[in-house]
């Protein structure tokens, strides 16, 4: 069947794109395999009760601005559902739990009354164009890296520790299509 023999040059040309084409894959492969172990040292994670937080994070602020946004992932492995009600953060005079909506194509934000439901065997994610926690009344900038320790409470699952990661200030956050170009006051 094969006419390598005859042709020899054709056949070390299918070889040497079959070893590209592996040597891509294997390539695809190892950035896929750096993306994933990069992506865990960079995840962190609570648990209360049956309610998983997956990475909560915050931006870094501008010198000078009063408020930040705290986003963060719900998880319910319970057959019951939880709900958010309040949070807390050391380096805010409150924290709010807001969502953000599009109304007559301006963004517009307000306190989510009675908090967030958190569905049995479902989750809700809170991020930049969404639902997220405000942090009024800053004490201080936050700084990209650092750690900011608050709580959250839930209806059934109670009060939880949990600490904020401090991203860049142009975060987006990894799974989001929203956006969250508002301005915030005083925080030019
Ligand atoms: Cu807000």
């Amino acid at each position: 069947m094969l006419n390598s023999l005859r042709f020899p040059g054709a056949f070390s040309r299918i070889c040497r794109r079959m070893y590209l084409e592996e040597a891509l894959a294997a390539l695809a492969f190892a950035m896929f395999l750096l993306t994933l172990s990069a992506q865990a040292l960079m995840a962190h994670e609570f648990k209360a009760g049956a309610i998983e937080i997956d990475h909560p994070w915050t931006r870094a602020t501008p010198a000078g601005a009063s408020v930040g946004a705290g986003y963060l992932v719900l998880k319910n492995g319970g057959t019951t559902p939880d709900r958010l009600v309040s949070a807390t953060a050391e380096v805010a005079q409150k924290v709010e739990i807001h969502e953000m909506s599009m109304k007559d194509g301006v963004m517009t934000m307000r306190p989510v009354a009675g908090g967030i439901a958190v569905p049995a065997q479902g989750s809700v994610a809170l991020k930049p164009g969404s639902y997220h926690l405000m942090l009024m009344g800053l004490k201080q900038p936050l700084k990209q890296g650092a750690m900011v320790n608050g709580t959250l409470t839930f209806e059934k699952a109670g009060t939880v520790s949990v600490q904020f990661k401090v991203e860049s200030i142009a975060a987006q956050g990894s799974d989001d299509g929203g956006h969250d170009h508002m301005t915030m006051p005083s925080g030019k």
